[in-house]
């Protein structure tokens, strides 16, 4: 088993690079594949495009990188981490998965570990991968090739977990596969590596952790609405359940879910059940609350321009935050994308700065984003937005701050104070 001595690795985004550079920090000869020419080109001019890779560990690394699929002839295992994301209409899009089982199969050698760490639903590997797999190879698999599943679990922009050191979980359908699998990762990652019962149940953690957050997003969300209304500040009564040292996991109010992980998971889970007869009720409430949270915020934003007697349509408003998560530069499923464009319908004089992603901002300052806006919008929890204060927004003339990710809150009375109106979510 322990002839792994090399390692493709198909699609080379937040999740495939890491693991690509680490892979072949541990000895591994590794073959980056992607079919983006551009991502084969920047890292070939050592250049990192991954927030969490700094370019010296492309410079450093002894891992090439190709768009040529038919390498993987020449590696004995072989790692796909491509896309798992979900339509407008939030149904589930294997594509990106058939396209890289289907551009390996015909290359892989005999005795090739296939190992997918995409997230996707119980039953892809199974109904998906392994008829695709045996039909473009021609190899049975579990007797010619053979096929594991060790779903990701990347949490960008996080200085404490990173590939290296976040637990994994493997499953295959036979105790070979299983083995080598949990070899492999046992070389590569220095955590834990817990072999599941079937390749189903493997599939099933990432859906049950990632949905497991969603819901519990939605729990405060929700409650964020009720006690808007009550006139409770939620972002409190949560400080206060977490002194309880069990059972209590705190999660905060915002604008809304976004990410390639938490709103798009459960969706997988969501359609396979139900098209084996059982709906998750629970799981898309879950989902429709989240998804609810960007009008929510724009109808704070009415409420507070109400009070002055404003109307949304031809008010200069500034939006802060286009990324879906603080201090990372990445837009998809982003809530922020959402308030945007309701506040474009509502035909807002509208100015948009977000430091990590220029290409959605239409200014590339604060001061300059704040300068003559009637409001202002936080809509991701950069830091750079931390340092907004109530004399801040005074001297810039802005009457109206809608904190969508509560950063401010802690200043809730100070913005009072200056005449200021602060609305948070639930606070
Ligand atoms: N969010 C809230 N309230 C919260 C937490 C998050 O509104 O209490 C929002 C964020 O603003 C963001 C979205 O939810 O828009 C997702 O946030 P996230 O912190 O879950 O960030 P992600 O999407 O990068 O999630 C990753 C996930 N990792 C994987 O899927 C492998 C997730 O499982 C992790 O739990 C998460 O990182 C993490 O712990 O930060």
């Amino acid at each position: 088993m322990s002839s792994i001595k090399s390692i493709a690795i198909i699609g080379l985004g937040y999740v495939g690079l890491p693991i690509a550079l680490l892979a072949s920090k541990k000895g591994f000869n590794v073959i980056g594949i992607d079919t983006d020419i551009k991502k084969i080109k920047s890292l070939a001019s050592n250049k990192s495009y991954i927030g969490d890779v700094a370019d010296d560990e492309i410079i450093h690394t002894k891992a090439s990188f190709t768009t040529d699929a038919t390498k993987v002839s020449e590696v004995d295992a072989v790692i796909i981490c491509v896309p798992t994301p979900v339509s407008a209409e939030k149904i589930p899009d294997l594509g990106p998965v058939r396209g890289a089982v289907s551009a390996i199969a015909p290359h892989i050698k005999k005795e090739t570990l296939v190992v997918v760490e995409s997230t996707i639903n119980p039953g892809v590997c199974d109904e998906v991968v392994i008829p695709l797999l045996e039909k473009l190879s021609g190899k049975k698999v579990g007797i010619d090739v053979y096929l594991a599943h060790c779903p990701e679990r990347i949490n960008p922009g996080d200085p404490k977990w990173n590939v290296s050191n976040i637990n994994r979980v493997v499953g295959a359908n036979s105790k070979l596969e299983l083995d080598m699998a949990v070899e492999l990762y046992k070389k590569i990652i220095d955590a834990e590596i817990k072999p599941m019962g079937t390749i189903k149940e493997a599939e099933a953690v990432k859906i049950v952790e990632n949905s497991f957050r969603n819901i519990n997003i939605a729990f405060v969300n929700e409650l964020a609405m009720s006690f808007h209304k009550l006139g409770i500040n939620l972002e409190n009564v949560i400080d206060g359940a977490a002194t309880k040292p069990f059972a209590f996991i705190p999660h905060h109010p915002g604008c809304g879910v976004g990410g390639h992980c938490i709103p798009v998971d459960p969706y997988y889970l969501i359609e396979y059940a139900h098209n084996h007869g059982f709906e998750h009720e629970f799981l898309r409430l879950a989902s429709n609350i989240n998804e609810s949270m960007p009008r929510f915020t724009v109808d704070l934003l009415i409420e507070a321009l109400n009070e002055v007697g404003l109307p949304l349509k031809d008010t200069k408003v500034t939006l802060l935050g286009m990324s879906y998560k603080a201090n990372v530069g990445d837009g998809r499923e982003s809530p922020a994308h959402v308030i945007r464009d309701l506040l474009v319908e509502a035909e807002t004089n509208l100015t948009i700065y977000d430091p990590y992603t220029p290409e959605d901002s239409t200014t590339n300052s604060l001061n300059e984003a704040l300068a003559g806006a009637t409001a202002v919008v936080i809509a991701t929890g950069h830091d750079e937005f931390k340092n907004i204060t109530p004399s801040l927004l005074k001297k810039n003339g802005n009457l109206v701050l809608i904190d969508g990710r509560n950063i401010l809150r802690s200043q809730k009375e100070a913005f009072k104070n200056n005449s200021i109106i602060y609305t948070g979510i639930g606070i």
